[in-house]
């Protein structure tokens, strides 16, 4: 059978197991089909495996929705993030040349990455939209190098499951399953518009998961680490977003 027809068939299975027998069911076969979410249990579990299993199942490789030139926002909006650390005005001050993006977990090849390590490998450009969940939303130019080209660097190993990634400060981190770590839309994002990626948006480096709302895109990203458990991160829910009643998978 074609994936295409593979695909639909397993989200006919797991929509109609919820139809007809209830959540449980569909939350068994989309057990089988490996399509539970890190936060996939407690009380929200079955909407959150049914909401990712069938987004899984449906769009795992469709493009993230992108706009024209004309569209690109005149007064993009930058969150407010925690001040920044002593560590970071240190590397600031040195023109972010000592800034490393260090990947490891799953893979064959360990590295740290210089920001320029990461602008000599292809870059690319994308208009999307960020979108918070507090109803907001802005459209940009991203300029970056697809996640997925550093991931090929590195030699994810076979078994890995989720790509894990830390803002400066560890305690902000998240995670996204290799389909949206492989995504082409996903990126190491450098620059923003017409010049480097500003400090309030994230510079010098940000991850964009344009596919997810605005709080899996996070700013000041210094690891990503591949696994094949994602239990073994802090509460095991998959990122910080879970622990304050937000789901891990957040597709738009
Ligand atoms: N490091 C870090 N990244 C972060 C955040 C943050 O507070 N710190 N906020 C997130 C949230 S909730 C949203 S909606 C987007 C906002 O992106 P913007 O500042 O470019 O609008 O950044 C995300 N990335
Ligand atoms: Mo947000």
């Amino acid at each position: 059978m074609n994936p295409i027809s593979r695909r639909k068939l397993i989200y006919g299975s797991v929509a109609a197991a919820a139809g007809i027998g209830g959540l449980a069911v569909a939350e068994r076969l989309a057990s089988r089909y490996g399509l539970i979410p890190p936060d996939g249990s407690g009380i929200y579990g079955p909407g959150e495996t049914l909401t990712y299993a069938c987004q899984r199942v449906l769009t795992a490789r469709t493009p993230a929705r992108t706009f024209p030139r004309s569209m690109i926002s005149k007064n993009p909006f930058a969150n407010a993030v925690a001040p920044p650390k002593d560590e970071f005005k240190r590397l600031q001050a040195g023109g972010f040349r000592d800034w490393r993006l260090v990947v490891d977990g799953t893979v064959a090849r360990p590295m740290s990455l210089s920001l320029a390590d990461l602008k000599s490998l292809p870059i690319e450009s994308q208009i999307t939209e960020v979108a918070c969940e507090e109803g907001w939303s802005y459209i940009a130019e991203w300029i970056g190098t697809p996640l997925s080209n550093v991931l090929r660097e590195a030699g994810v190993l076979p078994h890995s499951r989720y790509v894990v990634y830390y803002a400066i400060e560890k305690s902000l981190w998240g995670s996204i399953d290799m389909a949206d770590a492989m995504h082409p839309h996903t990126y190491l994002t450098l620059g923003m518009n017409d010049g480097d990626l500003p400090v309030p948006f994230g510079g010098p480096l940000r991850m964009r998961v344009p596919r997810q709302l605005g709080y899996k895109s996070l700013k000041y990203l210094t690891h990503v680490t591949v696994t094949d458990d994602i239990k073994k991160f802090g509460s095991g829910k998959g990122s910080v977003d879970p622990d304050y009643g937000y789901s891990w998978y957040a597709g738009i």
